[in-house]
């Protein structure tokens, strides 16, 4: 994937009832270095089944444990959660690219329709290219 370049995102997953959801985004871009890896996410398509879990980390940047670009200044939520992630805050944690198999907030996890985060089983991120 390249640095500013716009994508279309699908993300598929499951939650645990085997049935599979799919959400599109139709603008996915992470900028370049000098922004942290900012990562700008929207146009939601109407043509998704899952939810819009992903639009609260719109302009946040990437961080992991060793970079901590989160907006908890006395947290570091790449190192709780040990993973790399455009993390926010720390307490409601969604990441697709947690620990398998965890508990939410720790591990691989997405809103569900109550808004509350759930553990998902299964999680495929596709990016197209748009150019
Ligand atoms: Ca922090």
């Amino acid at each position: 994937m390249s640095q500013g370049k716009t994508y279309t995102l699908r993300v598929n997953y499951s939650l645990n009832s085997g049935k599979y959801w799919l959400s599109i985004y139709d603008n996915f871009v992470v900028g370049p270095e000098s922004t942290s890896y900012k990562l700008s996410v929207s146009k939601f398509s109407s043509d998704s089944t899952g939810v819009d879990g992903l639009a609260e980390y719109n302009n946040m940047k990437f961080s992991t444990a060793d970079k901590d670009n989160d907006q908890d200044d006395s947290r570091n939520c790449a190192e709780e959660n040990q993973a790399g992630w455009w993390f926010k805050d720390c307490d409601s944690v969604v990441t697709l690219t947690g620990i398998y198999n965890q508990q939410v907030p720790r591990g691989v996890s997405l809103k569900g329709n109550t808004n509350s985060a759930r553990r998902i089983t299964y999680v495929s991120m596709m990016f197209l290219s748009k150019e």
